[in-house]
């Protein structure tokens, strides 16, 4: 693979199928991995979700529908590791906001996790009573890590600074600094063993916060067991169809207004975290615009 490969459209869409003007959905690669701390590659997941896209089957057959017809775009990639972090986040926020106001959903692929940063601040203008909704194995609530606020290891601490209501889900890794900052502000989090316990906690959480959601997806939310690609892997994550089951029932409450998934690292020779990560991808879309019962536009 090399920054020169052909670019591909997210569900290998041909092009009339996906041009900007008849999208609702445009996908924003963000190959960024700068400030990685354990191991570095989730630069190369936005170009791993698209390829694993193309082979996915764009007939959902939970729904009985097909979500790409909604019109789904793929953007060219915004920002590199040549970036300091804070022009990378300068750098999404003007992609996000300008897609914003053609009225698409910018959907981020990143990356590592500060990507988030970006998109949230051009989000929370076009929707200014945003919450944000982080499914994560980590609350990210670090005031710096390694010298730098933009750290991946910081993200939400900024997110929640910047005064976006947030509830955290599927945590169960943090410092002392981090547990500290959650009991001083009251932030809402539902730890995964609450989670895989009694799922309807995370949904009561998601119930306190205001009606427009902004959904960011960290990988490492899920079990390394079906999830190992990823930088920063913690054991005993959620699976695959109670997350599923929970991202339906969001769309029904709340108006999903946008969505990142970021923190893929691909592996040489196991694809299925590309895979779940693109299918992942396409199921919220789906949900977001398909689902019986959701939230209308
Ligand atoms: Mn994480």
């Amino acid at each position: 693979m090399s920054a020169h490969a052909a670019p591909l459209n997210f569900g290998g869409l041909e092009p009339d199928q996906v041009t900007l003007e008849r999208a609702r959905v445009v996908m924003i690669p963000v190959p960024y991995d700068r400030t990685a701390s354990y191991q570095k590659g989730t630069a190369r997941g936005p170009r791993a979700i698209l390829e694993a896209s193309t082979h996915m089957e764009l007939y959902d057959d939970e729904l009985q529908v097909e979500p790409y017809t909604i019109g789904i775009h793929t953007a060219p990639a915004v920002s590199g590791n040549e970036d300091a972090p804070e022009v990378m986040v300068r750098k999404v926020e003007e992609a996000t906001a300008r897609y914003l106001a053609m009225g698409k959903m910018p959907v981020v692929l990143g990356g590592e996790h500060s990507v988030t940063l970006g998109a949230v601040r051009a989000y929370r203008k076009a929707f200014p009573r945003l919450s944000v909704v982080q499914l994560d194995a980590h609350g990210d609530l670090r005031d710096a890590f390694e010298g730098s606020p933009y750290n991946h290891a910081c993200i939400m601490r900024r997110v929640v600074e910047e005064g976006v209501p947030t509830v955290q889900m599927g945590i169960r890794s943090m410092s002392r600094e981090e547990a500290d900052f959650i009991k001083v502000r009251g932030l809402a989090i539902v730890p995964a063993w609450e989670f895989l316990r009694r799922p309807e906690s995370a949904l009561q959480a998601v119930d306190r916060l205001t009606d427009e959601i902004y959904l960011t997806i960290d990988v490492d939310y899920f079990d390394p067991g079906i999830l190992p690609g990823t930088g920063t892997p913690e054991p005993g994550g959620p699976g695959w169809y109670e997350t599923l089951s929970f991202l339906r029932d969001l769309c029904r409450r709340k108006k999903v207004v946008g969505f990142d998934v970021n923190e893929l690292r691909p592996m040489e020779d196991d694809k299925s975290s590309d895979f779940l990560t693109a299918k992942l991808v396409y199921k919220v879309i789906a949900y977001r615009f398909f689902a019986p019962g959701r939230r209308p536009d």
